[in-house]
């Protein structure tokens, strides 16, 4: 793929794969097509999933609270999760057989603690940039291609943000896998399609 497009390679990492803390289902099918799809492009850039221990995002910290329960936090509603990709652990380390040598650059992110961040543009506060957005200019790129885990939270909403920074985005479908949790992949669809985002098959890029 052009120098003007970048493979956007969302979370894939050990706590998101059957067996880890918010396994999501068949999870680890994307690892192989991950691969094969990185080798057509040649800028890659990982995103890393990156929680202190206490982070807000984790039901563990609210008492009362259930893993997938909401709570409404000063930048709108979030979702509790279990305590996964903890900074340092096993579980935040990138899958053992996602075999992308030529990326180019990790973007780490939920590293604040009161503060997730499911985009790997924007942090949840809406307001907070990761810094992407301005390594993307500087790179003179134009066109997002994403994938990874998990279709319904991170992967969505990078899409959404890279279309609306005025970056052509695309996400690739059989390359991703959701969490689907009280609607959320039929939700995060319908948003993919009203922002414009394309989805396709990496069979056709
Ligand atoms: C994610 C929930 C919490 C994701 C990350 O990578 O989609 N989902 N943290
Ligand atoms: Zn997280």
């Amino acid at each position: 793929m052009n120098d003007d497009a970048v493979l956007l390679v969302i979370d894939v990492q050990n706590d998101f794969l059957p067996g880890g803390a918010l396994a999501v289902p068949r999870g680890d099918e994307v690892v192989p097509v991950v691969n094969r799809l990185a080798g057509k492009f040649t800028n890659v850039i990982l995103t890393q999933d990156w929680h202190p221990p206490k982070h807000i995002s984790f039901a563990s910290q609210h008492a009362g609270r259930r893993p997938f329960e909401t709570v409404e936090l000063s930048y709108g509603r979030q979702v509790l999760w279990p305590d996964h990709c903890v900074q340092g652990s096993r579980g935040a380390e990138f899958a053992a057989g996602l075999t992308i040598p030529h990326a180019q650059a990790v973007i780490r992110k939920g590293y604040h603690a009161h503060t997730d961040s499911y985009s790997a543009l924007l942090e949840a506060d809406r307001i907070t940039p990761t810094g992407l957005a301005g390594l993307l200019r500087e790179r003179g790129i134009r066109r997002v291609f994403c994938c990874g885990l998990a279709t319904d939270f991170c992967v969505a909403w990078s899409a959404l943000d890279a279309q609306a920074a005025g970056l052509e985005t695309t996400v690739v479908e059989d390359a991703c896998r959701a969490i689907d949790t009280d609607g959320s992949l039929a939700a995060a669809r319908r948003n993919l399609a009203a922002a414009g985002v394309r989805l396709v098959t990496s069979d056709k890029i």
